[in-house]
């Protein structure tokens, strides 16, 4: 702006100093020699006269360029004055700006300790949680079986037993069966020796029959109640169940010690190989001296005679009458059988 001003005041000197020759010119001839219009007149005494004119003009010039010095160093001195009043503005902001961003950094610190803190507390009690639940776990293997547990295949634990798969069923009765011995599809032989039947044979996830050896474990370790869950070719099911079920040991030939109260759709026939020692084809422990009741009726626990059911029979493709059948009377094939227990204090009421 002062460059402007001082620009400006040049140009107007310039075109004042270039009218005035002009007008001087009028005592110039065409060739610009020193003479007067009329040609006689004495030229110096017409250049001083011009000449103090000049004089004049040039002070007055003078003048107006102090003049406008003292006014641009006016107008510098108040900008400077301006820009350090602005500079220190600037500074008093930016230093309270700086305390702000402080303050704001403080207050991150806080909250994030505000917010972190039940978090910390939350992960603490998660932690807890989940080591209560892996303690429920424990206490699970430690001996409630399939109880609160979903149908199918589970690690279990009861009494006195390392844990197991099992296959519990939550579907029947309250749940919380262990099924023990389950036919459904032809895909197993039942028809076996003493030593399978002993330590239990088939696909859990299948056909199978637990093994008497565990059964008995199992069965010793507290009171259990058994359910046999029978299948018709029609679909009719129909259930048996004992609410004291115990399998002796093998010493014993895992004879049926005990069965207690029946509950039934159909007869009790378990009834006639109560105290039966469990017999194989290859392993005649029944009461019949002169037969061997597992060798034409299959693998179960017999007394003096053959009576009884013959789950572990053959399996017919459709409803068919012969003794040898897997049935439950003795004669008529069944389509589908299940064996379940489960222990008979953790029923649910
Ligand atoms: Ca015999």
């Amino acid at each position: 702006m002062h460059l402007q001003r001082v620009l400006s005041l040049c140009v107007f000197i310039l075109l004042s100093g270039f009218e005035n020759v002009i007008s001087t010119s009028s005592w110039l001839d065409d060739n610009g020699s020193g003479r007067s219009p009329d040609g006689e007149e004495d030229l110096y005494g017409s250049y001083c006269q011009n000449c103090q004119a000049y004089k004049s003009k040039l002070y007055e010039y003078l003048r107006a360029i102090e003049q406008n010095q003292k006014v641009l160093s006016t107008e510098h001195y108040e900008l400077n004055h301006r820009l350090a009043m602005m500079d220190m503005r600037f500074r008093d902001q930016n230093s309270e700006l700086s305390k702000t961003i402080e303050g704001l950094r403080l207050s991150n610190e806080f909250l994030l300790k505000i917010l972190l803190e039940p978090l910390r507390q939350l992960k603490n009690m998660t932690k807890a949680i989940g080591t209560q639940a892996e303690v429920e776990l424990k206490d699970n293997l430690t001996g409630t079986g399939c109880k609160g547990l979903s149908s199918g295949i589970h690690k279990i634990k009861v009494p006195g037993l390392e844990p197991f798969n099992a296959l519990c069923n939550a579907d029947i009765q309250g749940g919380g069966w262990i099924v023990i011995h389950k036919r459904f599809d032809r895909s197993e032989s039942f028809n076996r020796r003493w030593s399978d039947f002993s330590h239990g044979f088939g696909q859990i996830n299948g056909e199978f029959f637990i093994g008497l050896e565990q059964l008995h474990r199992i069965t010793n370790s507290e009171r259990y109640e058994l359910r046999l869950h029978l299948t018709d070719f029609d679909g009719t099911v129909d259930f048996a169940s004992y609410n004291n079920f115990s399998i002796a040991n093998a010493s014993n030939d895992y004879a049926l010690e005990s069965l207690g109260d029946f509950l039934g759709t159909i007869d009790n026939r378990m009834q006639f190989v109560l105290n039966g020692k469990f017999s194989t084809f290859d392993h005649d422990t029944d009461a019949f001296d002169a037969f061997n009741c597992a060798l034409n009726y299959s693998a179960w626990w017999f007394n003096k005679n053959c009576l009884g059911p013959k789950l572990n029979g053959v399996h017919y493709k459709r409803r068919f009458s012969a003794s040898d059948s897997m049935s439950w009377d003795g004669n008529s094939a069944l389509n589908a059988v299940q064996m379940l227990i489960r222990p008979i204090s953790k029923v649910e009421k």
